[in-house]
């Protein structure tokens, strides 16, 4: 969906054969665009193009893990460019600080943390040979070849047999005391994990089940069976409707 207004974002973006964002990291930060009504515009870069378009565009290089990574922006008013999920949080937070974000909390930490114990290596396990099916033929091939190095064995080696089902029975129930955790938050106010307004915390938890749902229906369901999820997922629902 274009949007009319003079962007004063160009959010740098996964590519994907949906033509949505589907990467949990760029929802995060577009998430926050669209609760706080910043004019954006999006690059959707195929996995192969992320490095030399970023590099390009003068950013440094990661410390560590994979060198150039989306989501990036660049804040136009300024010609400031940033890469990296907490970083841009912390710039939008400043630049735009009406409708504010809580970026951390005592109860947000421990979610993160247990929520990439707990349920991210599960996910992650059950999206990546499903995701590859998503990309574009060049970006397939990149995809395939660094996550095979990573894992060391085929994609579809993680479907092996039981194997998936195995993983998420042995998961269960820390994805469930994690799901209990949300709900206990509602409980005490809600509908949001801190009150009645959205916090990052609850962009991670709504912004990873989209990705979840826009790679494979069915990997969403194995989440949002457990209580809890679906209600930060719902909740967001209304900054998340524009998906590019
Ligand atoms: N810690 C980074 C992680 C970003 C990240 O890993 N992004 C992935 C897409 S989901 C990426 O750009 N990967 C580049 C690659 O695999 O070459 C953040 O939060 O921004």
């Amino acid at each position: 969906m274009a949007t009319q207004t003079t962007p004063e974002i160009i959010l740098y973006d996964l590519a994907c054969t949906k033509n949505v964002c589907f990467s949990p990291v760029v929802w995060c930060t577009r998430l926050m665009l669209n609760y706080k009504q910043i004019p954006y515009k999006t690059i959707f870069l195929e996995f192969p193009d992320i490095e030399p378009t970023l590099k390009e565009l003068g950013l440094a290089p990661n410390e560590s893990g994979h060198k150039y990574t989306v989501p990036a922006i660049h804040h136009v008013p300024t010609d400031t460019h940033l890469m990296g999920s907490l970083p841009i949080a912390e710039f939008l937070e400043s630049t735009y600080p009406d409708h504010p974000v809580p970026l951390t909390s005592e109860v947000g930490r421990e979610i993160g943390t247990r929520a990439r114990a707990a349920v991210g290596p599960v996910l992650t396990k059950s999206l990546m040979p499903r995701e590859v099916h998503i990309l574009p033929p060049r970006a397939q091939e990149y995809f395939r070849r660094t996550r095979e190095a990573a894992i060391g064995r085929p994609l579809e080696a993680l479907l092996d047999g039981d194997e998936e089902q195995k993983r998420w029975d042995a998961a269960a129930d820390e994805v469930r005391a994690l799901g209990e955790l949300l709900l206990a938050r509602k409980a005490e106010g809600g509908p949001f994990l801190l009150g009645d307004k959205p916090s990052y915390t609850d962009f991670f938890i709504a912004g990873s089940l989209q990705c979840a749902r826009t790679v494979d229906e069915g990997v969403f369901e194995r989440v949002v069976k457990f209580p809890g999820y679906k209600d930060i997922y719902d909740v967001c629902q209304p900054y998340m409707e524009r998906k590019d």
